[in-house]
């Protein structure tokens, strides 16, 4: 079979794509929605080649929602330190209802500001969901059912540092709140300090008799590790270049180099879930919430009790991270795990080179984590994707060695990556060499591969999205157990891997438990209620609240079903209304009459996916 017989077998299959129309966009290339492997043909031009400043990304925010007002609205959540807007994006239909009803997923990325493809990739996911709504069906279905928070940039400040100022592959991480690193009473009294003048800062290397490096003889831009080699007379041999830190000067003449630089903290340890102060872990800043930004992101989620899924996104390495930032909390997991490896799985196929990892036992710990505040104080299931793997430069997948590394700078980035050395007189050390890996030089993909990045980690929280909650009712069962008295068991099913409530969450009573209301008619009423654990279980556990109400503590389990079982007093064929209502799920509306199902007369099953959404 042809490629091409393959992909009509294919689409026809799956009912997508009718022949002449595949015909059409392979002859002609000709746009046709419905065609899987088309582009689409967007409104808003957004191109992901390239690497926005905030002033662009706010720019290209704002039009992107004037350009689709019926499904985005632009919020500000509050300044940074340095002024620059914090803002999210609302990604709802209220045509099928306000946001707060449908369960919702956060995203977020830069809180750390030189991790900067993170903003891409949100901004990405942002554009790909409202230009593919009503052409992609699973995206409009997605779309339609669910709500999507997103803040394209928590540190705007350390993300405009990047590209304003001198900076390495790993500052600026911080936001720009001045800070005195080194407790002198000054604040950022002594940065880096960029000698060669290339925006970027690299290492100093020294002249030295006892050298750990010598220049490459293949490329003398190079520095290379010198292991100490005999000479045939007997003597040691080694380099004659040491490394001299970190480029720059010691501004304040205090005999440190570049001790206190701009800011010097870690928002990524400001939140309220094991938050521990500077002394314990640095950074961590003076309580929870205490700089703008993490305060504006804090107040915004804490109005969203519908967010069950969130990301946060940062670079580097090719990780699905999940909590906990510590050993001690492993427990606040254990219930919910199943959930969060199996979305992480998922992700760990759709995102080649990436691994699913634990923060505390494969990277290193964390306390007062972002995503162990949604996780452990919330209840949301949550992942950190760390972007960007070099494993996606070598065909195989492997680590390139360091020579592949040199060939893929040399012949691929055509040396865009680095500054020859250049010799500087430098006021402590005399001659150093300066140069080398500039900011551009790890941690992102170059430009040309961001789209590719941005595009799998959007389907991979698309998916995740996908999997919350999904709630409906199944039929019935109703038993007749003498004259006007009837057993009803009515199943509510989570088709979705994440349930209604976390374990997490039920077990720290965070957030509302989801509750079944019955309402009889005049002349019927309801005398018990509680649950079961199965359909014909004849065990059950009654609520003590009023029979009317059931309370579901622990909400709908991952891909399965709790069953209420109430008893009813009222003429054969009354019918009760039954609404399911939750925090983090569309509510479900449906009823039952008192007829004895032995026969299986499915009830009627109305979701509030439908037009008119159930009011609560
Ligand atoms: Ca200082
Ligand atoms: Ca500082
Ligand atoms: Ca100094
Ligand atoms: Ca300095
Ligand atoms: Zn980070």
């Amino acid at each position: 079979m042809s490629l091409f017989q393959r992909a009509i077998s294919q689409l026809a299959r799956q009912g997508r794509c009718a022949l002449p129309a595949l015909v059409a966009c392979v002859v002609a290339a000709a746009p046709s929605a419905t065609c899987a492997q088309d582009r689409t043909e967007a409104t808003s031009l957004l191109r992901f080649d390239h690497y926005r400043d905030v002033a662009e990304l706010v720019a290209e925010s704002k039009a992107l929602t004037a350009a689709h007002p019926a499904l985005l609205t632009y919020v500000d959540l509050g300044k940074s330190s340095g002024e620059l807007p914090v803002f999210a994006l609302i990604l709802n239909n209220p045509k099928t209802g306000v946001d707060t009803d449908k369960p919702a997923m956060y995203i977020d990325g830069s809180i750390h500001g030189n991790e900067i493809q993170a903003s891409e990739t949100v901004l990405y996911t942002v554009w790909y969901l409202v230009e593919n709504y009503g052409k992609i069906p699973a995206i409009t279905e997605l779309v339609d059912r669910t709500a999507f928070y997103f803040v394209p940039c928590v540190n705007p400040d350390g993300r405009q540092n990047w590209f304003d100022r001198q900076n390495s592959p790993h500052s600026s991480r911080t936001g720009m709140k001045p800070t005195d690193d080194d407790r002198d009473g000054a604040l950022d009294e002594d940065g880096p300090d960029d000698l060669d003048g290339d925006g970027s800062i690299g290492m100093m290397r020294r002249p030295d008799p006892n050298g750990t490096h010598r220049r490459s003889e293949l490329d003398p831009n190079v520095m290379e590790a010198v292991s100490p080699e005999p000479r045939a007379d007997g003597t040691i041999r080694r380099g004659d270049w040491s490394m001299a830190g970190m480029e720059g000067i010691d501004n304040d003449g205090d005999g440190e180099v570049n001790e206190d630089g701009p800011g010097g903290y870690d928002m990524n340890r400001n939140f309220p879930a094991d938050w521990q102060p500077d002394h314990v872990q640095g950074g961590a800043g003076d309580w929870p919430f205490s700089y703008p930004e993490t305060e504006a992101v804090g107040r915004f989620i804490l109005t969203k009790p519908n967010i069950a899924a969130g990301q946060a996104y940062h670079n580097t390495g090719g990780m699905i991270l999940r909590g906990p930032g510590a050993p001690n909390r492993e427990g606040a997991y254990a219930a919910d795990r199943a959930v969060y490896d199996a979305i992480a799985n998922a992700g760990a196929e759709m995102l080649p080179g990436y691994r699913s990892l634990v923060i505390h036992s494969d990277l290193y710990p964390v306390r007062g984590g972002f995503v162990n505040w949604l996780s452990e104080s919330l209840g949301i299931v949550s992942f950190t994707n760390e972007l960007w793997t070099e494993k996606r430069i070598s065909q195989n997948g492997g680590s390139p060695d360091r020579e592949a590394m040199e060939r893929w700078r040399e012949r691929l980035l055509f040396d865009q990556t680095r500054t020859p050395f250049t010799e500087v007189d430098h006021p402590t050390h005399g001659k150093v060499l300066v140069g080398g890996s500039n900011k551009w030089s790890s941690r992102i993909p170059p430009s040309w591969m961001l789209e590719e990045e941005c595009h799998r980690n959007a389907a991979f929280t698309i998916f995740h999205a996908q999997e919350m909650p999904r709630v409906s009712l199944g039929s019935p069962r109703v038993r007749k157990l003498q004259d006007g008295l009837y057993e009803v068991t009515i199943e509510l099913k989570n088709d979705a891997l994440i349930p209604t409530r976390t374990a997490r969450a039920a077990s720290t009573k965070s957030g509302l438990p989801d509750v079944v209301t019955l309402r009889a008619p005049e002349g019927t009423r309801i005398l018990a209620s509680g649950t079961a654990a199965r359909r014909f279980d004849r065990e059950f556990t009654p609520d003590e609240e009023t029979p009317s109400i059931v309370r579901l503590e622990s909400g709908i389990p991952s891909r399965g079903s709790v069953f209420v079982r109430f008893f009813a007093e009222g003429p054969e064929g009354a019918e009760i209304a039954i609404d399911f209502a939750a925090e983090k799920a569309q509510d479900a509306r449906g009823s039952v009459k008192l007829t004895p199902t032995e026969a299986s007369t499915p009830a009627t099953n109305t979701t509030a996916t439908s037009a008119e959404p159930a009011k609560r």
